[in-house]
């Protein structure tokens, strides 16, 4: 794992329509992040929060995208933030936030690699587009966007379309997906473990699988981690909880895997949303989840 750690804080929440997720990096900062990741001995730089428009006092929707403006310039900041990150050699490690920052994440990553791999820890594939999302919010979007597929204004991004290809994705815990998105993963052949595979095959088997299928046709690995992956009893201040996920254990049990494989090569943890949670819950399993990506429990 590289040794140099840099934090970004994207404190957006125009990718749906909860307020109080643009708190998440401070909820993350007061839950330990940057003590807990010290004590493993990185080399820890926090460069604050990039800038995040606020939208006009009416909400602007174009083509079924909510906000598009805003999330479309505060993930262009966000690109170029995390660009800079990577080209110094550091590991990027992007709090938020809602999920649409995922776009400008991979955005800022994706052109470092031949062959970036994604892993999407979620709830939810985020794979619509404004014609197929039920809600207008652009933080179901983000995976869509970055293989090439929506609006212009998102995946054209930092000046380059796609960033990534569907045969480096692997999505883990959906247990939400829309019918275009079904429709989506089919088409593109995108590796899916949804709650029941993890039910039957065990997070083990799950993560190892994972972990085989990525290493050997990927250069780098992105770890896309949304809280609402969890269950919403273990995490619950997210904004859009869904019963039925992975537990506390099986998702640091995950971790411990990766940081075993150690093949991660940046990460973001994104959607707490303080507003919603019970005295900082979410934030602080998030902070947890990070001790084990960075290998606390590795002997
Ligand atoms: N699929 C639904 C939509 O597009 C809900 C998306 C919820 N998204 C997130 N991201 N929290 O995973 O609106
Ligand atoms: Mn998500
Ligand atoms: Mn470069
Ligand atoms: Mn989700």
């Amino acid at each position: 794992m590289n040794r140099k750690l840099s934090i970004i804080g994207a404190p957006m929440d125009l990718g749906q329509n909860r307020r109080g997720v643009d708190m998440g990096p401070s909820a993350l900062r007061y839950a330990g992040v940057i003590e807990r990741l010290e004590r493993l001995e990185y080399d820890i730089e926090d460069l604050g929060d990039v800038h995040i428009p606020r939208p006009n006092r009416k909400e602007v929707q174009e083509d079924h995208l909510r906000n598009l403006k805003e999330v479309a310039e505060g993930n262009t900041n966000l690109a170029e933030a995390v660009d800079q990150v990577v080209t110094e050699g550091r590991f990027p490690l992007i709090i938020g936030g809602d999920h649409s920052i995922a776009i400008g994440s991979l955005a800022g990553i994706a052109k470092h690699y031949d062959n970036l791999g994604v892993i999407w820890y979620d709830a939810h594939g985020d794979l619509n587009t404004g014609d197929t999302s039920p809600s207008g919010n652009i933080h179901g979007m983000p995976l869509a966007v970055s293989l090439g597929i929506g609006h212009e204004r998102l995946t054209g991004i930092h000046g380059y379309t796609p960033k990534i290809k569907p045969e480096n994705i692997v999505i883990i815990g959906a247990r939400s997906l829309d019918e275009g998105e079904k429709q989506l993963i089919k088409e593109k052949g995108i590796r899916v473990y949804t709650m029941h595979e993890i039910d039957r095959m065990g997070m083990p088997g799950v993560i190892q699988e994972s972990v085989e299928y990525l290493k050997d046709r990927t250069d780098g690995v992105h770890l896309s981690l949304d809280l609402d992956g969890l269950d919403p009893n273990e995490a619950p201040g997210v904004g859009t909880p869904v019963m039925g996920g992975m537990s506390y254990r099986e998702s640091h049990l995950a971790m411990e895997m990766f940081a075993e494989a150690n093949f991660i090569t940046s990460a973001e943890f994104v959607e707490v949303n303080p507003i919603l949670d019970e005295k900082n819950k979410t934030a602080t399993v998030a902070v947890g989840l990070m001790g084990s990506l960075f290998g606390e429990n590795l002997k």
